[in-house]
């Protein structure tokens, strides 16, 4: 378990080391475990390799993160978590799916993929209770649920999809399809992006900022993403928590990196 506090001017970095597997070949050629808990200035101008520790002495930390949460335990306009992805090439279809908890009732980003064309370039963005704003290089669809009042506060799964060729966009809330949309018809999605959970990535005068009234506060998990739109059925297997093969973001082997006060916490919810 990681307890990271705040510190005023210092962030809190975690760096995934990779290293061979030590019971063989897993899904991954390399697993990614170990990870470091560093206290470092905080700096625009990071070097990512400085960080890397490769030492037996180091804390040593599960890579697996099932049945584990991410806990943003309030607004700010710096806690966020850091993905990083192995995207190889410009994305013509992708589908991004994660699980989320909260009692917002204002805006607030959950998945923020900003690359130079755009802050906006994959973005799920939560705009009310029951609207959500999805957007692809910078253009955006909404979609409004019906309003149901819930008898108690709940989970909720989301998966959204986008394909090139279609310019269709899918939404799935806890396992139901919403009516597809389109945008972004015959679009690329540049594959060297910042990947954020939890914040709004926007363009700032030295970089991407983040906007404390639209952070996440609230409890995340089963982050997920693939270079393709998945089925019904694999979307279905997800949401019932169910692993679908090659995803470029995995839950169950998250390349991630903690700025702030975001806490790793076992779920409370029960299997
Ligand atoms: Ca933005």
């Amino acid at each position: 378990m990681l307890f990271l506090s705040e510190m005023p001017g210092c962030f809190f970095r975690l760096r995934p080391l990779v290293v061979q597997a030590p019971f063989g070949e897993s899904s991954r050629k390399n697993w990614r475990a170990n990870t470091v808990l560093e206290e470092v200035q905080e700096s625009i101008n990071w070097d990512p390799k400085r960080w890397v520790r490769n030492n037996a002495n180091v804390p040593f930390f599960p890579p697996d993160l099932q049945k584990k949460v991410l806990v943003f335990p309030k607004a700010s306009n710096n806690a966020a978590v850091f993905l990083n992805a192995e995207v190889q090439q410009p994305l013509t279809s992708v589908t991004v799916c994660l699980r989320y908890y909260t009692l917002l009732t204002r805006a607030y980003g959950l998945f923020s993929y900003a690359t130079k064309q755009g802050d906006n370039d994959l973005l799920l963005y939560k705009l009310l209770p029951n609207q959500y704003r999805l957007y692809v290089g910078g253009s955006s669809v909404t979609f409004t649920l019906p309003e149901k009042p819930a008898s108690r506060p709940r989970w909720e799964h989301i998966c959204m999809s986008w394909d090139s060729a279609t310019g269709l966009v899918e939404l799935w809330v806890n396992g139901y399809p919403l009516p597809r949309m389109g945008l972004k018809k015959g679009y690329s999605i540049n594959p060297e992006a910042s990947i954020v959970l939890g914040q709004d990535q926007n363009q700032g005068f030295l970089g991407w900022v983040f906007d404390i009234n639209t952070s996440f506060q609230g409890e995340m998990t089963d982050v997920y993403m693939w270079d393709r739109v998945l089925s019904a059925d694999e979307v279905n297997l997800v949401w019932n928590d169910h692993s679908v093969s090659n995803s470029l973001i995995n839950w169950s082997s998250l390349d991630y990196e903690i700025r702030n006060y975001v806490m790793i916490m076992p779920s409370l919810i029960s299997a």
